[in-house]
């Protein structure tokens, strides 16, 4: 249904909803957050072992907010590949629910497809008033905490805010849909490239207050995927604003300070730029297998939460 070793477009992406849709049984639901201008969908697939006993941490993951970070939905898909086929992940339901977003950005995603020139897309594509080269909002700079700090008011600009927060389909059905699950323990959004792991807060240099635990689990993360990888991906670790400078309106900000999700991240996929958001196709196994270990150990029976 699925592989991860060449780039796959929003048809076949869901294609592969559907087959998990059809394997994984009872253990997974699908959910529409909004449809797009375009007329596409924002999917929500939960994966959930409904004969699980006791409390479980809930975790949201976020992809594909940016079209061009086309590594973004390969590791997600991954990741819901995984907690469905692989036992050592579905033992994990027994203690965890997910909510995967494989493509937040599904008119951006599939429009990167479409030509050479429309590659390096980044932003939706509503049209906003301006010409049609200038089409779209940052999907990342238009959620409701602190909007507009760090951000362009020019609709032609590549972090164009929007015309007030929550303005698009996009971000206005996502945000409805996280608010209503209670108590996300871990948000973690996807997105290349760095190598880098970051906490809030994207809208200040300010420390949050669980600054030491965000780091920790940060390093259990960084730590796995350099294993995972023979020491060859390296991940720096820190905070939003002081690393990648002030932008507001960011899902992870809004995740932590409205939604108060204790753990939340934005996790920027390798490489470090020496080929940026075309990443070849030969290093999406690699990446999503890594990534995947780095998960797996964040959240880990014992290690993560604590
Ligand atoms: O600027 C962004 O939206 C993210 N970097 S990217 O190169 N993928 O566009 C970083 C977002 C970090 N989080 C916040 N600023 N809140
Ligand atoms: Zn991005």
């Amino acid at each position: 249904p699925m592989d991860w070793t060449t780039y796959h477009d929003l048809d076949d992406i869901e294609g592969f909803i559907g087959w998990l849709n059809v394997t994984g049984a009872s253990f997974v639901q699908v959910a529409t957050a909004a449809t797009t201008q375009e007329g596409n969908a924002v999917r929500v697939v939960r994966i959930t072992d409904p004969n699980a006993v006791g409390p479980k941490k809930k975790i949201w993951i976020e992809g594909g907010i940016h079209a061009r970070e086309w590594i973004s939905p390969a590791v997600t898909t991954y990741l819901m590949h995984q907690l469905i086929t692989n036992p050592a992940w579905r033992e994990m339901l027994q203690v965890t629910d997910w909510y995967m977003v494989p493509v937040a950005n599904p008119d951006g995603y599939q429009y990167s497809f479409t030509s050479p020139r429309a590659r390096m897309w980044r932003k939706n594509r509503r049209d906003n008033g301006s010409n049609d080269r200038c089409k779209g909002v940052d999907l990342n700079r238009n959620w409701d905490l602190k909007w507009g700090v760090g951000a362009s008011a020019n609709p032609c600009s590549e972090t164009y805010k929007g015309p007030q927060a929550f303005s698009e389909p996009e971000t206005r059905g996502l945000q409805l849909l996280m608010s209503g699950v209670r108590d996300i323990d871990l948000f973690i959004t996807f997105h290349s490239f760095g190598q880098t792991i970051l906490y809030p807060w994207g809208w200040t240099r300010e420390p949050p207050a669980n600054a030491r635990q965000l780091k920790r689990m940060a390093r259990q993360f960084a730590a796995a995927v350099k294993d995972a990888s023979q020491g060859r991906s390296d991940y720096e670790i820190g905070g939003s604003g002081p690393l990648y400078g002030l932008a507001s309106g960011a899902t992870d900000d809004w995740a932590y300070g409205m939604l108060g999700v204790p753990f939340s991240y934005t996790i920027e996929l390798p490489d470090q730029g020496t080929h940026g958001f075309l990443l070849p196709e030969s290093r999406i196994s690699s990446t999503v297998m890594e990534t995947a270990a780095g998960v797996h150990c964040m959240i880990g029976f014992s290690s993560g939460f604590r």
